[in-house]
């Protein structure tokens, strides 16, 4: 073979055995840096993004793990529980360090989180409850008070009605989340918790939204009646209870699409999207109870406290506040989304 030729086929083989060295080199670092333990390695399983309250779940997370320097891996179930199962499967194949997830129903958990135990991965489930027998088999839960949330949209009527007539009953719509979900059971409990204490109150009709805005759509089209006003079979509806803005919003919707000012109605939503508050301003919504997303920060606290072997609380619940019509609208923080 002449020179030519040869001196390429040497470049070849440099160049190969350089592209080598630098793949192995990077993948040395990240052993080296896993070695060490300077990296803390985080599954996290999301259920989705089915509202902005979700989206800006997932960004307090993504982001408090960057500013804490947790490599996270981050997994969008797409609203199904098996793509959730995978992903926490996979984090086991991969030894994460943690494991964090959104469960977006109460049950069917036990045995991959039987599995992460007897890898000794500890677990932490957030924002949504699971019901499970054994206790053991995760670490601790960081979310919201559901249950207080529905309370506090009841406590909401029961001021507002106050000195409404016993004797003139009002009809209540309740639009509730996805079901077997714990915030959809809490919040309805929470609600009904109050409810139930006062007769001028009835609810007529419950059905799930699925916390999705073009559900909330289909139910609002539901209960347009002919004469312009709102109401299932015969029962005029007076008062709308939503499990979240998404489906609040997407009852809004369908009313603008009617011609039928939102006023008609009184409605109590959960979430506190920015434009659901500025919402209180003209009437459109009556109360707002804030159910806060930024759980990141406090999650990554949990997650270093887990990692250096360390127990952590069974419950941490990061608050939310109220906000009403007969707020003056300059307490408004807002969480972000
Ligand atoms: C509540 C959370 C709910 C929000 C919805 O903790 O799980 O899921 O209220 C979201 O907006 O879809
Ligand atoms: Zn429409």
């Amino acid at each position: 073979m002449s020179e030519g030729p040869r001196i390429k086929k040497l470049g070849k083989i440099i160049l190969l055995s350089a592209v080598l060295c630098s793949f192995l080199a990077g993948c040395k670092k990240k052993t080296e840096s896993e070695e060490d333990g300077s990296q803390i390695i985080l599954g996290f399983s999301q259920i989705g993004a089915e509202s902005e309250w979700r989206i800006r779940n997932t960004e307090s997370i993504l982001e408090a793990a960057a500013q804490n320097g947790i490599q996270i891996i981050y997994e969008n179930a797409r609203q199904k529980q098996e793509n959730q199962l995978q992903a926490i499967h996979s984090f086991i194949i991969s030894q994460v360090d943690v494991i964090a997830f959104v469960p977006i129903v109460e049950t069917g958990w036990d045995n991959v989180l039987q599995e992460a135990k007897d890898a000794g991965i500890p677990v932490i489930v957030v924002d949504r409850m699971i019901k499970t027998a054994d206790k053991s088999l995760y670490a601790g839960l960081i979310g919201e008070d559901s249950f207080s949330e529905g309370k506090k949209a009841a406590e909401f009527l029961v001021k507002k009605y106050k000195t409404s007539k016993p004797d003139e009953p009002l009809n209540i719509l309740e639009i509730s989340g996805t079901e077997n979900s714990s915030p959809a059971y809490e919040r309805a409990r929470g609600f009904r918790s109050v409810i139930q204490k006062e007769p001028k109150f009835r609810i007529i009709h419950s059905e799930s939204g699925d916390f999705l805005r073009s559900k909330g759509h289909e139910i609002g089209n539901k209960i347009i009646s002919f004469n312009s006003g709102l109401s299932i079979g015969q029962n005029p509806i007076d008062i709308i209870f939503s499990h979240n803005d998404a489906m609040t919003w997407g009852v809004l919707d369908a009313l603008r699409e009617n011609n039928i000012h939102a006023t008609t109605v009184t409605i109590v939503t959960i979430d506190g999207e920015r434009k659901s508050i500025e919402a209180l301003t003209y009437g459109a919504i009556n109360c707002v109870v804030e159910c806060n997303p930024n759980t990141g920060p406090k999650l990554c606290e949990l997650v270093k406290l887990l990692h250096e072997g360390k127990p952590i609380p069974p419950v941490t619940y990061v608050d939310g506040e109220v906000f009403t019509e007969f707020d003056s609208f300059t307490k408004f923080a807002g969480k972000g989304f």
